[in-house]
Order: C-alpha cells, then sequence, then structure tokens
C-alpha cells in the first residue's frame, strides 16, 4: 500500500519532472518506512476473510479487545506466528515478518473507532436453522437420556456425547470457537445450549443427536441461563452491555435489554443466572452497583408469588412500573457484585466484591444485603457447590489467588471452616452419592493435583496426582454419583473415569483439551454438588 492515502496516479510527465510532487511522495515513503508496517492494511490483505473487516468475527473469532482478553503483546504475536492447532488458523511466520506481525497485532488490541450496534435486527440476521435438521420422535439411542454427559472439547471446538453408563461417543459435534460456561439443558433434559465466548448459542437436540440452529446473541458474552418453563434464554454480554432473550424454540430474538443504572450508565453483565422459585433471571452487573431481577413469567414473577417485600428498591416495580414478562427490578448493593451462588430457594444470594476479599449476602426477597463474611483470595463463586453437613446446609467456595477453600455455615453465614490445599482451584464438585468433594489445583506447582474432601469432616483424605505438571481439572459425576470424571485438561488430553467410592481409576477417555463436563440428570434436577 502507497502511504499517505493520496492519489497515486504520477503527474504528466512523470514523477521527477514534478519536482515537489515526487519530494512530497519520497517523504511520505521516508515516514512510512520510519512508522514501520501498516497493520490495518495486512489486516484486511490477510485476516478480514475470516475475522470480518470490521474485526467482530466470522468463520474466526472477533479480535477486539474485549474478545482477546489476556492473549496479547507476545501471546497474541505467537498465534498469529505459530497458528492454532487444530483450527483453521494458519501460521503467518512465513508470510509476515516480525514487525509485520507486530503491527498487526497492535491493530487488532486498539479499540475499535466507534462502539458496534448489536441490536434486535443484527442478532436476527445471523440466526442460521440447520437445513437438514428433523426432530426425532424418540432418542435415537438405546442409552438412557437422563445420564448422557456432555464434555466440552475446547481443543478442536466439539462436544463429545457420552453415554454415561458404556462411556461410549454416540455422538461428536462442531461448536462454535472458545465455548464458555455451563452449558444449559431444557427442563426434560432433551435440548442444549452451548454459548462462546463470542456470543454465538447453539441449540443441539440430544434425542436426534443434530444441531438444531445457532445465532450470535452478543459480541462479547459471558454466559447464559434458562427460564424455569424452558422458554427462554438469557445470554450476558460484556459488549455490548445488553442482556438478549431468545425464545428457546427457534432462537429468534425476544428482547434486548440495554443495562444501564438508574441514571443511564452502562453496565457490562458478569454473569445471568436462573432462579427457578422466583420465576426470574438475576443478573450480576460489573459496572453498576445494582443487582438486577428480570421476571420470566407473564405474572411477574416473584411480584404474583409474594416473594418480594415492599421496599425502598422494590417498590418502583411493586407500583406497577414494571410488570408481567421481563419486567425488571434493580436491587442497589454498596458496591458492584460480581459472580454468584445461592442458597436452594433462591432466597438468599452471595456474591464477591470486585477487590475479592469480601463476600456479602443480599437477600433477594426484601433487596438488601444482610451480611458480608471474609473471603480474601478471589473466591470463585460461580464454582461454589453446597450441601447438608450435620443437618445444617453449608457450601463450599474455591479461590482463584490461594490454595484454601472456604467453607461457608448457610444458616448464619459464618465461615465455617477454611480447608488449605496445595494450589488454587478453579472448580468444585460433589454428588449425593459420592462422599467427597473433588477440588482441584488450576495452577502454581502443584497443578494438577485434586483434592479430595470429605463433606462431614471437611478433612483432605486423599490427593490424586494422574498427570504430574499437567492441568487436570473439572470433574462431573454420572446420574447415580458412582463415577467421577475428570479432565486432564491438554490438547492430546483425555477424560479420567474413576469410582467415587474406591478412587480408583476405570479409564481413560482421549479428548483435545477437554474442559467442562455435564450430566444432564444432574443439571436438570439441581443434584446437590453441581454448580449452576
Ligand atoms: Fe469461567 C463457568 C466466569 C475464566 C472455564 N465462569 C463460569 C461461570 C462464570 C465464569 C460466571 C458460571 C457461568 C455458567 O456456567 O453459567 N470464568 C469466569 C471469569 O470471570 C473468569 C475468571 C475470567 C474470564 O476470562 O472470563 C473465567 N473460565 C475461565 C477460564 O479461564 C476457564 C478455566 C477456561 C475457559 O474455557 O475459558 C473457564 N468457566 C469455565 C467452565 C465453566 C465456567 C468450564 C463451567 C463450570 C461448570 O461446572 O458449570
Amino acid at each position: 500500500r502507497a502511504p499517505g492515502g493520496a492519489d497515486r496516479t504520477p503527474p504528466a510527465g512523470g514523477y521527477f519532472r514534478q519536482g515537489k510532487w515526487a519530494a512530497a511522495v519520497l517523504l511520505g515513503l521516508a515516514e512510512a518506512a520510519l512508522a514501520g508496517p501498516d497493520g490495518a492494511a495486512i489486516y484486511a490483505d490477510l485476516c478480514a476473510s475470516c475475522h470480518a473487516e470490521t474485526r467482530l468475527g466470522g468463520k474466526g473469532p472477533a479480535l477486539i479487545p474485549e474478545s482477546l482478553g489476556r492473549l496479547q503483546g507476545d501471546r497474541l504475536q505467537a498465534v498469529i506466528a505459530e497458528g492454532r492447532a487444530m483450527t483453521q488458523m494458519p501460521a503467518f511466520r512465513d508470510t509476515l515478518r516480525p514487525e509485520e506481525i507486530a503491527a498487526v497485532a497492535d491493530y487488532v488490541s486498539a479499540p475499535l473507532a466507534a462502539p458496534p450496534v448489536w441490536d434486535a435486527a443484527a442478532i436476527g440476521a445471523t440466526r442460521e436453522m440447520t437445513a437438514d435438521y428433523q426432530a426425532a420422535s424418540a432418542p435415537v439411542f438405546a442409552a438412557d437420556p437422563m445420564n448422557i454427559t456432555l464434555v466440552v472439547e475446547t481443543g478442536d471446538s466439539h462436544i463429545s456425547v457420552l453415554d454415561g453408563d458404556s462411556l461410549a461417543v454416540l455422538d461428536r459435534f462442531e461448536t462454535p470457537f472458545a465455548v464458555h460456561g455451563g452449558p444449559k439443558f431444557s427442563p426434560d433434559g432433551r435440548y442444549v445450549f452451548v454459548m462462546s465466548r463470542d456470543g454465538w448459542v447453539q441449540k443441539y437436540d440430544i434425542w436426534s443427536l443434530h444441531e438444531v440452529g445457532r445465532v450470535r446473541a452478543g459480541l462479547n458474552s459471558r454466559n447464559i441461563a434458562m427460564s424455569a418453563d424452558g422458554k427462554w434464554l438469557a445470554v450476558a454480554n460484556y459488549l455490548p452491555a445488553t442482556l438478549t432473550i431468545l425464545s428457546t424454540d427457534d432462537l429468534s430474538v425476544a428482547r434486548v435489554i440495554a443495562v444501564a443504572d438508574r441514571k443511564g450508565r452502562p453496565s457490562r453483565v458478569s454473569a445471568v443466572y436462573q432462579a427457578p422459585r422466583r420465576k426470574t433471571f438475576v443478573l450480576a452487573l460489573k459496572d453498576v452497583p445494582e443487582i438486577w431481577e428480570i421476571a420470566t413469567s407473564e405474572d411477574g414473577g416473584p411480584y404474583s408469588e409474594g416473594l418480594v417485600h415492599s421496599n425502598e428498591n422494590g417498590m418502583e416495580e411493586a407500583m406497577g412500573v414494571e410488570r408481567g414478562l421481563f419486567a425488571r427490578r434493580r436491587i442497589a448493593v454498596s458496591a458492584p457484585l460480581d459472580d454468584f451462588f445461592f442458597d436452594p430457594d433462591y432466597r438468599n444470594l452471595i456474591g464477591a466484591n470486585r477487590e475479592g476479599e469480601t463476600g456479602v449476602v443480599v437477600n433477594l426477597d426484601v433487596g438488601r444485603d444482610i451480611a458480608t463474611l471474609p473471603l480474601p483470595g478471589m473466591p470463585h463463586l460461580g464454582s461454589g457447590i453446597s450441601w447438608m453437613r450435620d443437618g445444617r446446609r453449608v457450601m463450599a467456595v474455591p479461590h482463584l489467588n490461594e490454595g484454601r477453600i472456604s467453607v461457608i455455615d448457610m444458616q448464619d453465614w459464618h465461615v465455617l471452616k477454611v480447608i488449605e490445599t496445595s494450589g488454587p482451584g478453579f472448580f468444585l464438585r460433589s454428588h449425593d452419592g459420592a462422599p467427597q468433594i473433588w477440588a482441584d489445583v488450576f495452577t502454581g506447582p502443584h497443578k494438577g493435583e485434586m483434592h479430595l474432601i470429605d463433606k462431614q469432616t471437611l478433612g483432605v483424605v486423599k490427593v490424586l496426582k494422574p498427570e504430574p505438571g499437567k492441568t487436570v481439572a473439572h470433574t462431573e459425576f454420572t446420574r447415580d454419583g458412582s463415577k467421577a470424571l475428570v479432565s486432564v485438561w491438554e490438547q492430546e488430553g483425555a477424560v479420567i473415569v474413576y469410582d467415587s467410592h474406591s478412587l480408583k481409576e476405570l479409564t481413560r477417555l482421549p479428548m483435545r483439551k477437554p474442559s467442562g463436563k455435564y450430566n444432564v440428570w444432574n443439571k436438570i434436577t439441581f443434584e446437590d454438588g453441581t454448580s449452576h
């Protein structure tokens, strides 16, 4: 590309007769040489066909700061140079010089000139329903449909559909790139909805072993939640600052709700959760000190159920300003809270403050915080689990920055015990049919160690080290809790299947960087020991 962007037609008589013009061109060339390669031009030539001229993604993911997250500087340049294994992202080290790779990395790391519009029309235009999909009238397999377990394989963007009894892979389907958070099952366990960080939502029919369709509900999204009646799927978005509500039936857009406080200050949505008893979605907001509740029934959810007591926060809606389907209730909190855990009847939630030092308990019925408790070291409440111990309900939560698990009494919200582990963990899981909590170590020198903690004594009974030095994380159980499935979270990885009582390894299923695993029964029955 010629520098300066001006008309490049040579003047009549040639460059050298037109001394001034030629000098200007030479000056432009010298400036361009000093300025270095043009990242935008390289992007347009080599990247836009997959990632789109707008950088909002196409066949490849969006290349904007909101989506790249921690993929910056040298790490980003390495991906451009080396490509990504098992994807269509090629290696550019033989096509581009290092300074050209650096220029294109800088270009995609810069914010977009104007915030992109991603409204109902834009979302609707991305909706693709699978042409050859036909709904089966009964499962096309003999396996127990309630014991199907999905394994998300992020290594090559697929999901394996496992028979939880025989452990056979019934299907392996392609997902959008970078699936994050738990897929959500319809209440009957037939359909599953999967979300990618680029905002794609995919619907898959487990009975038919077939994709139903997909739609891009956001540009940079966090997670999804399904309404208790199975009709609506909410998508929490960072970009734009919205909550998208889709019809689960055909993935059409039911509502796009702009998220902002009363003064109009927009907020990213950190996460959205289903609160079945309340017939609402509950939203964690990243940038403003409010929690939102959105009704998912025509009668306005918690108001009709008498769950919301009139007070300063709930009054606006209780007085009839907002009622009915998708009515919103704002609950003011002292500081933004993200990442929630709920008690089983969804009366209280516990959230973490941004500094990751304090847990705040908010009673949703009265709409205000009722307790705080010390939780230093970035508690990961989204991974919390709860169970009954000595007749009292307790919950446990791992910490992302410290090798500890906090156990909290949910009656009076005090920290019952802090269990030391060999390093910071990401996920906790258990099951009614399993005696222990399975707690991974995700980072640090002891990465890959799995702590088994007795649910009654709260003591560590065993530390499994199946693949020293490798990431071993995230556990899911079969329907009856008899087997525990653990990911060896590596490109050439595996799911290790353990007997949850003898703790013996039963088998290994080779998988490509398996991350989360989700059993239909455990998820649709809200089995004790599972996360959202
Ligand atoms: Fe997650 C669940 C937030 C980074 C893998 N993660 C969740 C949920 C939230 C969340 C709110 C619960 C939503 C749900 O399932 O509906 N995750 C965050 C973050 O804020 C954080 C720390 C930073 C970020 O980049 O977003 C984060 N998460 C990660 C990862 O780096 C992980 C390990 C790899 C990845 O795939 O991105 C990761 N998160 C997961 C998984 C779940 C999850 C596998 C579902 C767990 C489950 O058992 O339900």
